[in-house]
């Protein structure tokens, strides 16, 4: 897509999809990096020790929230594009206390934004043109689906999770500062990525690594919940197309075609793992021959628990040529690989971050 002299400012890139746009970047030797990230606990440094020594990374442990240092960065990086994946993620730590979420999520991404129309209006020509602003941001803005229909980019937001709610703040101001300031930007919302380096504390890598240990497996409520899961370089894929041929002011929604209720997900999850029982076993102390489904214990809901999500990707598929490359089962078993191979990353992140236990679980009115 870019020309190698591009310049990528990629905020939380020692995150799960930010860390992977990286490797993308990189390895596709479209320009030079730097990754601005708090490292915390969703952020680390065994990520980007994978690029560490290359010619074109650079990384600052610093908060997006940080004027100075943000003002500081884009005056000596002097980026082409600010792809802004920086936030707060899990829906359940949301349910646990939402302060974070607004910290980094809304007053963060102004702040990261606001530097950045300083930073453009100082830009001329061919520079100030092909400048961009990306925010990454999710489905989860739309609400909850019933049994039919897709989310476009005309539905109405109708956030459910404090998460939720902080995202679609964010993407409002990205809105206006295009609309009130003519920034050049743009936004992504997409569906439920999985893929390599995503924190255990999510659905996708908590239970393969629960399964592989034979402990128990969390399915909140009946597990009928649906979501649309999208190969994380397949969503990478799509942010450098809206980057390179995005209309500043646009959204683009993304999604993997891939609607699957939670249940039906593990089973397919637990077939990709009896597939590579031989895998396992060469690479790892674990038994197999496992009965992964006895694993599941039905646990209570989450509170607030969307129903169903679904993607329409119509608008990206036409107007960028975007269309997911991953089927489920090839993304799954390039994940259960990665993890089976990667099970040191796992301890060193999860180390004194995080113990698998159930979150999310605070009562209305608890403080
Ligand atoms: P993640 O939790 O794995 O990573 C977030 C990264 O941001 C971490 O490296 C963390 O250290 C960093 N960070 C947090 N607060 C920061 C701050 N104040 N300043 C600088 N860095 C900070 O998240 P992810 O799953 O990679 O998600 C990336 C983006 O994509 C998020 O904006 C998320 O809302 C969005 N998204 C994620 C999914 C998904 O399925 N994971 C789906 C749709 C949208
Ligand atoms: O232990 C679990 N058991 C379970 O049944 C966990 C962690 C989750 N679930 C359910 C809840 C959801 O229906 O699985 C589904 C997926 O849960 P998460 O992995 O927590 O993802 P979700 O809440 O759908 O949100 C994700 O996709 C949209 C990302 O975390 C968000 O950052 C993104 O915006």
């Amino acid at each position: 897509m870019a020309p190698p002299d591009n310049r990528f400012l990629i905020t939380g890139g020692a995150g799960f999809i930010g860390g992977n746009f990286v490797a993308k970047v990189l390895d596709e030797n479209l320009g030079k990096v730097l990754v601005l990230d708090k490292l915390t606990y969703a952020g680390h440094r065994a990520t980007l020790r994978d690029w560490e020594g290359r010619e074109a990374y650079q990384f600052v442990e610093g908060d997006i929230g940080d004027r100075g240092l943000v003002h500081r960065l884009l005056k000596e990086f002097k980026p082409t594009y600010v792809i802004n994946f920086a936030a707060e993620s899990h829906v359940d730590r949301s349910i646990e206390s939402a302060d974070d979420f607004i910290s980094t999520n809304i007053d963060g991404t102004y702040v990261l934004m606001d530097e950045s129309l300083s930073y453009w209006q100082d830009l001329s020509g061919r520079r100030a043109q092909s400048f961009r602003f990306h925010h990454v941001s999710t489905d989860e803005v739309y609400g909850s689906l019933g049994a039919t229909g897709y989310f476009s980019e005309q539905t109405p937001y109708a956030p459910n999770s404090p998460y939720a709610a902080s995202k679609a703040s964010s993407d409002h101001l990205v809105r206006a500062y295009h609309h009130t300031h003519k920034l050049p930007t743009t936004i992504t919302n997409c569906s439920n990525n999985y893929g390599p380096y995503q924190f255990p504390e999510k659905l996708i890598p908590l239970v393969l690594l629960n399964a592989l240990e034979g402990k128990p497996i969390p399915v909140y409520g009946d597990g009928m919940n649906v979501r649309d899961w999208l190969y994380v370089m397949d969503h990478c894929e799509a942010i450098l197309r809206v980057l390179a041929h995005g209309e500043p002011g646009e959204t683009y929604n993304i999604g993997g075609h891939c609607e699957m209720t939670n249940l039906d997900l593990l089973h397919t999850l637990f077939q990709c793992l009896e597939e590579r029982s031989a895998f396992i076993e060469k690479h790892t102390n674990y038994k197999t021959g496992i009965d992964y489904s006895s694993l599941i214990e039905f646990v209570p809901d989450r509170p607030g628990h969307d129903r169903r999500y679904a993607i329409d990707a119509g608008k990206i598929q036409r107007e960028l040529g975007w269309t997911p490359q991953e089927s489920l089962r090839t993304g799954l078993d390039k994940t259960v690989v990665w993890y089976i191979t990667h099970l040191d990353w796992c301890r060193e992140v999860l180390a004194d971050n995080y113990d698998r236990r159930r979150l999310g679980l605070r009562k209305a009115g608890s403080p």
